[in-house]
């Protein structure tokens, strides 16, 4: 009679196999959580990267178990500007892509690249939580297979200067090498802001400021701050050309594989993220100009009214504003 303490061949077998089961039991259910790769070019201490902690535990909390949030900042997964390209490929779930990003793939969206056309932060959610925005996103979806869930505020756009330089008006920045991000839609605001736009990706800029290889840069002053570049540069021209806004879209084939429940959840806490980014920018941007000032850089303000006209003019004349559907800068301007 077998002794049943010791195991026959096929009993050890079983176990061994039930143990290697056991062990790789782990990973095939952490596999089974639904995947959400986050990819973005901001630095850790920026709003719009923090944000996506709180993205991560409010979707932790509202559904355990249920997703493995995986956050990549630095532009370390995927560089700056193709990441709405790894999203439509189904290589990325998660980012946030620019009114810029937008227009390469839906002209109509342009016209919240140009200058001077959102007033301020309170009427920038309102747009894009009104109808326009609706219309806006639609055709976001279908054209490049991610769908926007929230707006975040990204701060409202100044010029920041290596030398101090006296500006006044868009002459005065003729022959600057101004740094853009690297699309034509970004060249052409630089350009429209008088200067000689040169693209460069955000983590460049630093060291392209400190070299000299650019003249300056345009960000909003949470990130001048925060990517440091108030260190290689003596000046801020408070332009406020653009009020910029960065929208946290989803691949459409990942919100396909999700149940209604969890894209609802997916939704509520993008948005608590935008929430919050917009709530702290908001806040910072009010009182941050003493912190330059403190660090040493010249504050300057220019003739508003002539930069107003003369950027308005170059959109208005531009290839872009002819894809701007009738009445839509009318209905813009009506929001408050
Ligand atoms: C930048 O490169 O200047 C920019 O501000 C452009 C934005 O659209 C966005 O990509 C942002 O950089 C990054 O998130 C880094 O803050």
């Amino acid at each position: 009679m077998q002794n049943p303490a010791t195991p026959t061949l096929s009993r050890r077998r079983m176990l061994a196999a039930t143990a290697a089961l056991g062990a790789s039991a782990l990973p095939v259910l952490a596999q089974s959580k639904v995947v959400l790769r986050i990819s973005s070019p901001a630095v850790p201490e920026d709003w719009h990267a923090k944000m996506w902690t709180v993205f991560k535990d409010n979707l932790e909390k509202s559904t355990p178990g249920e997703f493995d949030v995986q956050i990549n900042l630095n532009a370390s997964l995927f560089k700056q500007g193709a990441e709405s390209a790894a999203m439509a490929r189904g290589n990325l779930e998660l980012s946030t892509l620019s009114s810029f990003d937008m227009a390469k793939f839906v002209p109509a969206f342009s016209v919240f690249t140009a200058g001077y056309m959102v007033r301020d932060p309170a009427q920038q959610q309102k747009i894009f939580q009104g109808p326009i925005g609706a219309e806006m996103f639609k055709l976001v979806s279908e054209k490049m297979d991610v769908t926007p869930l929230a707006t975040a505020y990204l701060g409202t756009r100044q010029l920041n200067l290596r030398e101090v330089r006296n500006v006044k008006t868009p002459a005065d920045l003729k022959g600057v090498k101004l740094r853009m991000p690297g699309s034509k839609e970004w060249l052409f605001l630089g350009e429209a802001l008088g200067a000689t736009a040169t693209p460069l990706a955000f983590g460049e800029v630093y060291l392209g400021l400190k070299t000299g290889t650019i003249d300056g840069q345009d960000n909003p002053l949470p990130s001048v701050r925060a990517a440091k570049f108030y260190e290689v540069t003596k000046q801020i021209v408070l332009t406020s050309h653009l009020v910029d806004s960065l929208f946290i879209a989803i691949s459409n084939k990942s919100l396909a594989a999700m149940t209604p429940a969890q894209r609802q959840k997916v939704t509520a806490a993008a948005q608590a993220a935008a929430a919050y980014n917009n709530e702290n920018r908001i806040k910072e941007e009010a009182q941050i100009v003493e912190f330059f000032r403190k660090e040493g850089l010249q504050i300057t303000t220019p003739d508003l009214d002539a930069f107003h006209k003369s950027v308005q003019q170059s959109y208005q004349n531009s290839d872009y504003a002819k894809a701007w559907p009738a009445g839509l800068v009318e209905r813009i301007n009506a929001v408050r």
